[in-house]
């Protein structure tokens, strides 16, 4: 029969998992603080995905939101309080890395110059960093910090993710026009900025899956094993 009503053929492209989660948290651990750039740190097992933004940004907001865990990363009314990195064991997986936030204007220069060179050092030295999730709060232009911290990650050349928080704050049509001017500011495209908000969740899956995706990348340290490095070496023979 050609004329078979369509709805018929449709109960089995219905599955339950219609909004399937990119990062299902099955397993949770934190595995500590280090709190200089020689001091302690966890093994270096598994990729590490580290976040970073000035204080107060949202960043220990943003991964308890990530992580489906009310405060499983501290979050304080205190600028500055994240003074150490903190790392947690996702699923066995990967680790992320709360780091400390960068610029906030009353913190002592005395204690912003201790803390540069724990985020630079652990950013430089950490054999299996993955990528940085950037995160600027959506309301503000970068900063000079916000800016350097940018230049620093370019140069190192290891694979950013932007994130604006705290969109809840904005309506509909401001989110999408401030994410337009910090694109031209941050010299990005649009759609390389993830509007987020620890509030309302917006932005988890998005962020999660770009996460995942960029877990499933080779190491970005490891040197280039193209067509083209395979071509200079046969030519050499
Ligand atoms: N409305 C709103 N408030 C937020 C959001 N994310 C964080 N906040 C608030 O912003 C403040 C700072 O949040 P934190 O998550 O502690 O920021 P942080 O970047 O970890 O700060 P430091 O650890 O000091 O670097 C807290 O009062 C949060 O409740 C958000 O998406 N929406
Ligand atoms: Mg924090």
């Amino acid at each position: 029969m050609s004329d078979n009503p369509t709805q018929t053929d449709t109960q089995s492209d219905t599955p339950a998992n219609t909004h399937a989660d990119p990062l299902v948290i099955r397993y949770l651990e934190y595995l500590g603080p280090m709190s200089s750039r020689e001091g302690w740190r966890p093994d270096p097992t598994h990729p590490e995905i580290a976040f970073v933004g000035r204080s107060n940004v949202g960043k220990s907001s943003l991964l308890n939101r990530l992580m489906k865990r009310k405060a499983f990363a501290r979050v304080s009314n205190t600028p500055g309080r994240t003074r150490e990195i903190h790392f947690f064991d996702v699923n066995r997986q990967f680790v992320l890395a709360d780091l400390p936030g960068y610029g906030y204007a009353r913190i002592s220069k005395a204690r912003k110059a201790e803390w540069r060179p724990l985020i630079e050092g652990y950013l430089k030295d950490s054999p299996k960093l993955w990528g940085v999730v950037q995160l600027l709060d959506i309301r503000h232009d970068p900063t000079d910090d916000d800016m350097t911290m940018l230049d620093f990650l370019a140069e190192l050349g290891v694979p950013t993710i932007f994130a604006v928080t705290k969109v809840d704050k904005l309506g509909r049509s401001q989110i999408a026009t401030r994410v337009r001017e910090l694109s031209t500011q941050l010299g990005l495209d649009p759609d390389q900025i993830v509007p987020f908000s620890a509030q309302t969740g917006e932005g988890r899956d998005e962020l999660a899956a770009a996460l995942m995706s960029l877990l499933a990348m080779p190491d970005w340290k490891l040197p280039a094993t193209d067509d083209e490095a395979e071509t200079a070496d046969t030519a050499g023979e």
